[in-house]
């Protein structure tokens, strides 16, 4: 319960607009009808649903409404929260969650995505949650191009008081990590955790850098990276599906975290995305604290915005 309500206050964004939006909506409609359905409609895609997901719930929710006779409004909001549920739960049902106890040694995650989404601020808050379950994490600063990105990852390996590999601005990439990976492993280090330059999915030179960079982690290990993250920032919406559909495209995404759900009123994309690309949500991120991540578990979620 308080998972839920700690939750909910940093989603209240997304959560106002969903409660004004559908007290709103039953007002003005007083009944449930056609234009209620379509004001349903609506406030899913507004909220960043995406249509193919708010096409299913539709079609369930009107069937269920039609069938059990609902007349009440509280009930429909009731049944509508249910059935996201319901429809999240068939989808999570085998998705694993992020291995912060991994067997393999040292496990390797790299994380990807266009300008300031957020990969650094996640990586200390990934870093910080190993570091806790007494791992010894190793940060790479694999991004060389952006000003100031080599010493923005050392203030946070600084305050996590954690190692982190680097080269020089302006080098390969893949040799810094090459590098980095020779190194946790003579150093026997548990989790490294790779951070890359911010790369807008349209630039096709900066994509085949992200596939030298995943040939380069297999040369020194066998089978690596075991995460390859998409990094999306939950206030783009539907552009950010459009994003992981080209990064999806490039290399084999393991997972998806969204982040600053703190600042949207559109979370409903963490609820869309799965069914749209068939990649897993596998974390949120509602702050810029190291504490602000959270596993992505669909009912907590669900509920947590619908209150
Ligand atoms: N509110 C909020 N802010 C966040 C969250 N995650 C990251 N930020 C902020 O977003 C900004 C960009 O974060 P970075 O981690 O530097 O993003 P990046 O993807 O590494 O950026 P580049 O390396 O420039 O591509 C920073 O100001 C972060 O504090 C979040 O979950 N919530
Ligand atoms: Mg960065």
């Amino acid at each position: 319960m308080k998972v839920v309500s700690n939750l909910k206050k940093k989603l209240a964004k997304t959560h106002n607009a969903f409660v004004k939006s559908f007290s709103e909506a039953f007002r003005i409609c007083g009944k449930i009808d056609k234009n209620l359905m379509e004001s349903i409609e609506d406030i899913l895609i507004q909220t960043d649903f995406g249509i193919s997901i708010t096409a299913k719930i539709m079609e369930k929710l009107e069937e269920i409404v039609r069938f059990q006779k609902i007349s009440d409004s509280n009930k429909i909001y009731e049944t509508l929260e249910n059935l996201i549920k319901d429809i999240l739960q068939d989808e999570y049902n085998d998705i694993q969650k992020i291995d912060f106890s991994p067997n393999q040694k040292p496990f390797i995650i790299l994380f990807v995505g266009v300008n300031g989404v957020g990969k650094t601020t996640t990586i200390a808050k990934m870093a910080y949650r190993y570091k806790t379950n007494g791992k010894k994490v190793l940060l790479v600063a694999g991004d060389t191009f952006r000003a100031a990105a080599i010493e923005q990852l050392k203030i946070w390996a600084d305050r996590l008081k954690i190692k982190m590999s680097s080269g020089d601005y302006g080098s390969d990439p893949s040799s810094v990590i090459f590098n980095a990976l020779n190194l946790a492993v003579a150093k026997n280090f548990d989790v490294v955790l790779i951070d890359t330059a911010g790369r807008l999915h349209t630039k096709i030179n900066l994509m085949r850098e992200l596939e030298k960079i995943s040939r380069t982690t297999k040369k020194v290990i066998h089978g690596t990276p075991h995460e390859t993250i998409l990094i999306i920032d939950s206030t783009t919406g539907q552009n950010g599906i459009q994003q992981a559909k080209t990064f999806a495209e490039t290399i084999p995404i393991s997972g998806i975290i969204l982040t600053k759900l703190d600042g949207t009123a559109k979370g409903g994309v963490a609820i869309g995305i799965k069914d749209s690309l068939n990649i897993p949500v596998r974390a949120i991120c509602i702050g810029e604290k190291m504490e602000d991540i959270r596993d992505f578990n669909s009912d907590d979620f669900v509920q947590a915005i619908f209150g």
